[in-house]
């Protein structure tokens, strides 16, 4: 495959960018009018900040807006950042979160629209087409994964499988009689996928499945490198938030290198998250979004806590919307174990750049005597459980190095047999702490 085998299909993604500022200006204008006239919060913020939609001249003027943040979510559930009337809400999401009550999200049928399209242009930005066979094991439900990916994939003209997530041998099943060309789930899910094909006897690389869309969680270039090694697909990264849209927010193009963001939508800023001050392009940031074009439930400058970069050299795909480093991290996934900083995805690089591992792992946080103490928890091949004991040994210590490299800290590591970390349909639990709170 090459990328001339990508057929465009919105001319949004190729506008000169003189025309895409414009857009974006005329749009923003219009959506903090109408947040400031239909939702209390941001009338008060703006009031509170001495801005009035009128004080939006130029699209650098965003940055006067007042950030949202989750907690305002929680705070207004259920409905109470609804910019329209229930009566012109067509679709409500929720997401969970770890605590206490989901925050919601709502659709007009114009968002829906919105929302499909910028899942057609991101089935697009990975090649596939009318006549794909798409098997979406993306979750369907009050998780955004499921349907976002759906009306994507039938809007595009492709045939979609909506098996939702789970039953992994069913999953396999129809992978390989569907004659499945693309799939969309949680990389951390299709990692198991092709482990529990491995064990039925089914070899990924000799079915049809070219591309995988990837995304609802943190992975690594490690991590792709794996899945493509061991199938025969591009496994394309895709971003997204249910705040903002569900998947669809941003995604990768042929040159698997950054997220484009569909920023005729969906405006991002980058933020340093102390001083809440733009950062310059190329330097890592809190990834901060406004909605250009949605009417249920506009948001401004919501910060996602997601951490990424502005990419802004050209791409030679052509696109003219901006891309975005890959979410490494976001800032909550952050834990500190004996003062040092340290986020899973650094220790998922650090695991994963050491041969013989497996791509399942797990973090463990403990207490002892007032230290901290974590675990890394690693499979490895069954071979290293014969009675190679030296080789785990050596195994075990090279692992060690390559995350104190990395992290700057010495973890216990225990090396495991395949299958003895718990599998994720969804997304992947990475850590977890048992230290008392
Ligand atoms: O996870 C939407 C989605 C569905 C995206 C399917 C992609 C594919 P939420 O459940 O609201 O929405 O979770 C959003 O997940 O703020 C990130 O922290 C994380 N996340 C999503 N995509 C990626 C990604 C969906 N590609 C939160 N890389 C976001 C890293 C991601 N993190």
């Amino acid at each position: 495959m090459n990328q001339h085998q990508f057929h465009p299909v919105s001319a949004m993604d190729y506008l000169p960018v003189e025309q895409l500022r414009q857009v974006q200006f005329k749009r923003l204008k219009q959506i903090v009018q109408r947040a400031y006239d239909n939702v209390a919060l941001f009338r008060k913020r703006m009031d509170e900040s001495h801005i009035s939609p009128d004080n939006i001249r130029a699209l650098e003027d965003i940055s006067l807006l007042p950030f949202t943040v989750k907690s305002d979510l929680r705070d207004t559930y259920p409905f109470g950042l609804f910019a329209s009337s229930l009566r012109d809400v067509v679709r409500l999401h929720a997401s969970s979160g770890t605590t206490g009550k989901p925050i919601v999200v709502a659709y007009t049928k114009d968002d829906v629209k919105v929302w499909t399209q910028v899942m057609v242009r991101s089935f697009a930005s990975c090649g596939l087409h009318e006549g794909d066979i798409i098997q979406n094991a993306y979750g369907y439900g009050l998780f955004t994964g499921g349907l976002g990916a759906h009306y994507g994939a039938e809007e595009l003209g492709a045939t979609v499988i909506p098996i939702s997530g789970g039953n992994t041998d069913r999953q396999i099943m129809v992978l390989k009689d569907f004659g499945v060309t693309a799939i969309c789930c949680t990389p951390s899910y299709f990692l198991h996928l092709i482990e529990r094909a491995g064990e039925m006897g089914i070899d990924l690389k000799t079915l049809p499945l070219r591309a995988g869309i990837f995304g609802a969680e943190p992975w690594t270039s490690e991590m792709r490198d794996r899945i493509q090694a061991a199938t025969n697909i591009r496994a394309y990264d895709i971003y997204g938030l249910s705040e903002i849209i569900g998947p669809g927010v941003g995604i990768e193009c042929f040159h698997q290198d950054g997220l484009h963001i569909f920023e005729d939508h969906f405006y991002p800023e980058i933020i340093d998250p102390q001083t809440l001050k733009p950062v310059p392009d190329g330097n890592e940031g809190e990834l901060v979004f406004t909605t250009l074009s949605k009417h249920a439930m506009p948001m401004i400058r919501y910060r996602t806590r997601d951490i990424a970069s502005i990419m802004n050299q050209p791409c030679p795909c052509g696109r003219t919307i901006r891309r975005i480093s890959r979410i490494s991290r976001r800032s909550d996934d952050m834990f500190i174990i004996r003062g040092v900083n340290v986020f899973p995805s650094q220790i998922e690089a650090a695991l994963l750049a050491v041969e013989g591992t497996l791509p399942h792992y797990q973090i463990v946080l403990t207490s002892a005597k007032g230290l901290d103490q974590i675990e890394v928890q690693v499979e490895v091949t069954s071979e290293f459980f014969s009675d190679k004991i030296r080789g785990l040994e050596t195994l075990q210590q090279r692992i060690s190095h390559a995350v104190e490299n990395t992290v700057g800290i010495r973890a216990a590591v225990r090396l495991v047999e395949p299958h003895t970390i718990q599998r994720s349909e969804g997304k992947a639990k990475r850590v977890i702490d048992n230290r008392r709170k």
